[in-house]
This record gives structure tokens, sequence and C-alpha cells, in this order.
């Protein structure tokens, strides 16, 4: 191999490392690119796991995956703890099918639409102030069944 053919076989590998790389960001995006991911539990009124943290002021991308067969979940985080969710609950009612989200409703923080079985959704919100956050589904009746959980914002 001559110094020339070098040099082009060299800025070959080169451009396809370049690739690679870009190609491993771009699909490892979604999911694993510093993403939450919470589930709702099998057929139980709770999330897995029901506490998860992040950066205050963070962009956060979480996924929600709703492991039921047969029930609709969401997952909706409210600017407060379990009174603020309560109220939010109430409000969901009023809002009513399909999401259960209040729009414009300035106790929410972030919120993913009504997840069918099986299905799954994903969200990007700017992180709040550090603190402690309660998050519900406000499909009727789960919250009082006990679907909630917390997110620490340090
Ligand atoms: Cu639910």
């Amino acid at each position: 191999m001559n110094s020339r053919t070098r040099l082009w076989v060299g800025s070959l590998l080169v451009a396809g490392a370049l690739l690679i790389v870009a190609c491993g960001g771009g699909s490892s995006g979604g999911d694993s690119g510093g993403g939450l991911t919470v589930s709702s539990d099998g057929e139980n009124l709770a999330y897995k796991p029901a506490s998860l943290s992040v950066a205050a002021g963070s962009s956060v991308s979480l996924t929600f995956v709703n492991e039921s067969a047969a029930q609709q979940h969401n997952w909706v985080l409210v600017a407060g703890g379990d009174d603020v969710a309560l109220t939010v609950d109430e409000a969901a009612l009023d809002a009513g099918p399909p999401n259960y989200v209040p729009a414009g409703d300035a106790n929410i923080v972030a919120a993913t639409n009504m997840v069918a079985p099986g299905g799954k959704a994903t969200i990007t919100f700017t992180a709040p102030a550090a603190g402690t956050y309660t998050f519900l589904c406000t499909y009727p009746a789960h919250y009082a069944g006990g679907m909630k959980g917390t997110l620490t914002v340090n």
C-alpha cells in the first residue's frame, strides 16, 4: 500500500466512524438519551417505579408505558403534592374523555394523553424548581385507587 492509498483508506475509516457515531446518537435519543421511563404495574393501579428524580430546570424526556392489558392510563405531573393532585383529579373528571386532562390547568406541569392498553407515550417538559411533586393517573377512580407517585426535583 503506498502512502496515497493509505491516506485514502484512512479518510474512509474516519468518515465511517463519524457516520456510526452520528447514527448511534440519533437512535438512542428516544429512550436512553437521559430520558425517564415509567410504566403501569400490570393490572395494579400503580406505577413502577413510583419514585422518579430529575435535575431542576433540565429538559426531561419521559416515556410512559402502559403495561396493562385492559386498562387505560396516563401520567400527569402536578405542581405540588397530593392536595394539588386531588384538585387536578377532580378537574380531570370534568374535562372528561378521551384524555381526562383539563386544558390550560396551571396545576399541571406535564401530562401524556390517555394511553391505550399495551401502548406508550413520550413527552418532553422542563423540570420545575427543586421540590417534591406528585404524579398521577387521571382516569376516573385510578388516583383514588392509589395510582400515583413522586417526582423529586433536585
Ligand atoms: Cu390509570
